[in-house]
């Protein structure tokens, strides 16, 4: 009786030609994540806060001398930040509870170096707990940042240092709830105040953390928090503070090599193919230039236009944004970071309105054991549990979309079901248009997911061919969008002579103002370059006139032309090439210094008339791997050039991983000459580079 019923369901599969319950799902391929980053994965999007006295010293690093007393936010309000992470859909906030310098946003009980020591609250606050208490309100998730490095302690590169830092990570994840994420920066080592020696200590950071019991204590204390960064991590830099992934971007990494020192940071930007753990990339980056907040920063709130990119560069390249939003003197997120979080949130969101591919009819030229289950529609039902899958021995394979008419798109998303391994190596796209396919996009990697910003197209089908896989295909979605059309701001470029250049895509018109003002369609219609020698905000915007769509407005701000500026003498370099510090154009550079010619090197610049001045800013070079970095200077100004006076000195912190024009404002003063002195480079390298050397007029 048993065997004629097989016998039945045996005829029964093959009439209806399908074998259902006699697939079963793929196998898990290569490295996997676990729940932990899946979860992490998910998040995709979440703030960062760099506060601190940093905040109130205007550094970027502090050294580690500077008085607690100096925290002192007038109007401290951890739920302004909360809302407006929420508001921006991010689903955490990541907070530096102490960074190089030492001081603890806590009241840490193993240190006076803390807010307990600070007018703030009287000495009674703990940001932390704030901060935790205000993310619980809001629904988001709180992770922290403890600078391994640690400028101000005494005992720092000793035994005794590592016991202190553990006895914080306690601290950290006992005290305040679940932390999601534990951020390790890679600073590390260097000079310091360490309780007054003021000296050099340099470490092994990989030997001296001991990191592997150091990850046992978090994974003992707090298993549900993914450990971000040096060591043996869950999560890895992307290798830039850019906030861009690379086009192909594995979310593994050759750890042990990593660990072994065999890996360069280069390297991060798309994971390793061949890595043998799951250690998927977090592209972190300002809003602004710097990461603590600078009041001359406050027009330098990174354009909307790049803030597209780098959602699309992150986000949309299998990368996790923490997005930085430097909280001010007050201890709010300042107004012009929270409009332009605002603008960039409802580009994104009118980008993925209306999913286009749900209503097509869809087919694949494989389906794993021709079982409805991993059909090809599963990669339009909305449901990130289900996916098309293909046979076992099936690497390549097509899916096909086609829709009842021509339809317009711009926008096409994918994810891979990382559950079972990240597998897609290569991939394009094809577009049938007037009847016609045509292949419109070549690509590499999937992952968690992937977004192209293509041409827009009207189709009729589309066809998604995947040409490379390590293993059998696991594809849990795919979408398309039409995106509004996004009109990139104008750029604007003034050289040394005060010719103004402004240039916009193919068929838009610019428009611009010279007054400050914004610009609209009434203002002036840029026809070619003009000369604007005095200093000048210029604004401009372009009009795609087809579709009548303006792109946001770009500011570019200039002193005086340095038309008249002369580098009257170098102490070393080749003299014909250094008009290029003072050529208005940051992609050319001049270098000095040399293993004959050791640092310190000097140049100096006759601005040809004298002008009330309160900084300078030295831009490094731009261009190339190698930046030939300055770590330390020396400023120099006078009225004669004969008698000199030292107007600033210091470190250009942080300068290695984020190399941006650097802004050192000093008292205000009369000069026509300046002298400008490299005293250490980033390396031990002994010739420098500079970009562009400006001033910043009173
Ligand atoms: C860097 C640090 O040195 C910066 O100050 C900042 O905290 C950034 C996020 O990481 O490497």
């Amino acid at each position: 009786m048993k065997n004629v019923f097989l016998l039945f369901c045996f005829l029964g599969i093959i009439s209806s030609g399908k074998s259902q319950e006699l697939v079963n799902s793929p196998k898990p391929f290569g490295p996997l994540p676990t729940q932990k980053q899946i979860d992490w994965h998910e998040m995709e999007f979440y703030a960062f806060v760099h506060f601190s006295l940093n905040t109130f010293t205007n550094k970027e690093w502090g050294y580690g001398d500077e008085s607690p007393q100096l925290f002192n936010p007038s109007n401290l309000d951890v739920r302004q930040w909360a809302r407006i992470a929420k508001d921006a859909g991010m689903k955490g906030i990541i907070l530096v509870a102490k960074h190089h310098d030492g001081f603890c946003l806590w009241p840490s009980a193993y240190t006076e170096r803390s807010v307990k020591n600070s007018p703030w609250e009287n000495g009674k606050g703990d940001l932390v707990k704030e901060l935790a208490a205000a993310c619980k309100e809001y629904d988001l998730k709180l992770g922290l940042y403890l600078s391994p490095w640690d400028r101000n302690h005494p005992e720092y590169g000793k035994p005794a240092y590592i016991t202190y830092f553990r006895n914080q990570l306690k601290e950290l994840l006992t005290n305040y709830g679940d932390v999601f994420e534990m951020w390790f920066d890679g600073a590390n080592g260097g000079d310091g105040y360490y309780g007054g020696a003021n000296e050099t200590r340099k470490i092994n950071s990989l030997e001296y953390y001991n990191w592997d019991e150091t990850y046992k204590l978090i994974y003992k204390t707090a298993p549900k928090t993914l450990v971000w960064g040096v060591g043996p991590s869950e999560a890895r830099w992307i290798g830039n503070e850019e906030g861009r992934a690379g086009k192909t971007n594995w979310s593994l990494l050759r750890q042990k090599d990593e660990l072994a020192g065999k890996v360069n940071y280069t390297e991060f930007v798309s994971g390793h193919e061949d890595g043998e753990k799951w250690v998927p990339g977090e592209a972190d980056v300002s809003i602004r230039p710097g990461w603590f907040y600078h009041a001359v920063e406050d027009d330098k709130v990174r354009p909307l236009d790049e803030m597209v990119d780098i959602y699309y560069e992150s986000v949309g390249r299998n990368a996790n944004l923490l997005l930085n939003l430097p909280v001010d003197r007050r201890g709010l997120v300042h107004e012009n970071d929270e409009a332009r979080l605002k603008e960039l949130v409802a580009a994104i969101k009118a980008d993925f309105r209306t999913e286009l591919l749900a209503a097509t009819k869809v087919s694949a030229d494989n389906v794993r054991g021709k079982n409805n289950q991993f059909g090809a529609k599963k990669v339009t039902d909305g449901n990130k549990e289900t996916y098309w899958a293909t046979d076992d021995s099936v690497n390549k394979a097509s899916i096909q979309f086609e829709f009842s008419k021509p339809t317009a798109m711009n926008r096409i998303l994918l994810q891979e079901d990382i559950k079972l391994g990240q597998r897609v190596k290569a991939f394009n796209v094809e577009a049938k248009i007037d009847g016609k396919w045509k292949t419109i996009a070549y690509e590499t990697t999937i992952g968690y997911k992937r977004i192209l910003r293509i041409d827009r197209v009207k189709v009729s089908a589309l066809k998604i061919n995947i040409t490379d896989a390590k293993a059998s295909l696991v594809i849990s979605a795919i979408q398309a969008y039409n995106a509004p059309t996004f009109v990139r701001m104008p750029e604007i470029q003034r050289g040394k002579n005060g010719l103004v250049t402004l240039k916009s895509e193919k068929g838009n018109r610019i428009y611009y103002t010279v007054d400050g003002s914004n610009p609209s369609v009434k203002s002036l219609l840029y026809k070619g370059p003009f000369l604007f020698k005095k200093a000048v905000s210029i604004k401009a915007v372009s009009t795609n006139i087809s579709e009548n769509i303006n792109s946001a407005v770009k500011t570019a701000k200039y002193g005086i032309s340095k038309e008249n500026w002369k580098v009257t003498a170098i102490s070393s370099g080749d003299l014909k090439l250094v008009n290029r510090i003072i050529d208005g154009d940051s992609n050319t550079d001049w270098g000095f210094g040399s293993e004959t010619n050791k640092l310190p090197q000097e140049i100096t610049i006759d601005m040809g008339a004298a002008l009330q001045i309160k900084g300078f800013t030295y831009t490094p070079q731009q261009v190339g791997n190698n930046l030939n970095l300055i770590s330390n200077y020396e400023f120099y100004t006078s009225a004669d050039n004969i008698k000199w006076t030292k107007q600033s000195e210091g470190e250009f912190s942080n300068i290695k991983n984020n190399p941006i024009e650097q802004v050192k404002v000093f008292g205000s003063t009369e000069a026509r000459y300046l002298r400008f002195t490299a005293t250490k480079a980033v390396g031990k390298g002994q010739s420098v580079s500079i970009a562009e050397i400006n001033v910043i007029e009173e």
